[in-house]
């Protein structure tokens, strides 16, 4: 029976992949996103040791953007020191296990190319894209250095077990929470924003499929296409038969400082070596977080 190793089991992305492991036939061990510190190298030796994973899917993370130019010094240890923490551990303790970071698009920040490839040049313009491009470098360097280390590049990507901190259930929540006559209004930021969505459980499988790869590498699982806040707002109070304009409120405190520019993903590679196809639609997607939010 093969074994698998998951930070952040808790959260969104952890909680999809242990169920698809487990289904799998995979023995999963995990740590909780609220109780494992990453940064600890004792814990997560001990963690290991017991474990003894083939796999290592590392997902734990300060995942909020916009917190991070509040939490720089967090982000940056969380995200980045805690990343090399565990790529030394597994190293040392796992040596053979193959190992996924989940990576992200605001490495791109602003980007010379649109859309991005994995071979795109790193510019991120917040702290936590600067948190996550450090951390890539790190797979990549460890990676050079023989361990079957790989950069999951994953933008943006949605369920219905979303926190309610990102704009898509954010928007979803408080529609459901309108219809149902528990509120009057939402509040939100730059709702001109564009992202390159996509299904979590798209993603995840992407995750799985980069670790049975012959060969490590990095991979981009992206939609290939952008929407905007906007489109999420009009497919989500369309669902219950509102009209947003009587209830969305721009509030400018909630506009970030940076944002990124043009995050588009070109997943061709995933497709060409993983046969990683998405299976969901942004508007299917944004329907049933609807309908789980009613
Ligand atoms: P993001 O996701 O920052 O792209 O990071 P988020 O859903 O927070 O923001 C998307 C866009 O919506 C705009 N926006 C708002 N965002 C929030 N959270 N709340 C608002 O009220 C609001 N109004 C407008 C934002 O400015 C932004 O442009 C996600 C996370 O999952 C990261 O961990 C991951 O690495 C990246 O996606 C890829």
């Amino acid at each position: 029976m093969p074994s698998a190793f998951i930070t952040g089991i808790t959260g969104q992305d952890g909680s999809y992949l242990q169920e698809l492991l487990t289904g799998k036939g995979y023995e999963v061990h995990g740590w909780p996103s609220a109780e494992c510190d990453i940064t600890q190298p004792d814990v997560l030796r001990v963690a290991l040791q017991q474990s003894q994973p083939d796999e290592i899917y590392h997902l734990a993370a300060q995942t909020h953007v916009g917190d991070s130019a509040q939490a720089e010094a967090v982000t940056m240890a969380v995200n980045f020191q805690g990343t090399k923490n565990l790529l030394e551990t597994a190293q040392r303790e796992a040596p053979r296990a193959r190992i996924l970071f989940a990576s992200s698009s605001e490495i791109f920040g602003r980007p010379d190319e649109v859309p991005q490839t994995e071979t795109t040049p790193i510019n991120p313009v917040n702290p936590y894209g600067e948190s996550k491009a450090c951390a890539t470098e790190a797979v990549r360097a460890a990676r050079a250095a023989g361990c079957y280390a790989v950069n999951g590049i994953l933008y943006n990507h949605e369920s219905p077990r979303r926190g309610p901190n990102f704009v898509t259930q954010k928007i979803c929540r408080a529609a459901a929470a309108i219809a149902r006559g528990e509120q009057s209004e939402l509040k939100l930021g730059d709702t001109s924003a564009a992202r390159d969505w996509s299904d979590a459980r798209d993603i995840i499988r992407g995750m799985w499929l980069a670790l049975q790869a012959e060969a490590p590498g990095d991979y981009i699982f992206a939609s290939g296409q952008t929407h905007t806040v906007q489109n999420v707002i009009e497919i989500a109070f369309e669902a219950v038969k509102l009209d947003w304009r009587k209830h969305v409120i721009i509030d400018e405190s909630l506009f970030r400082a940076t944002e990124p520019r043009q995050l588009i993903g070109n997943p061709s590679k995933a497709r060409a070596v993983l046969g990683w196809e998405a299976q969901t639609t942004f508007h299917e997607l944004i329907v049933e977080m609807m309908e789980t939010a009613m």
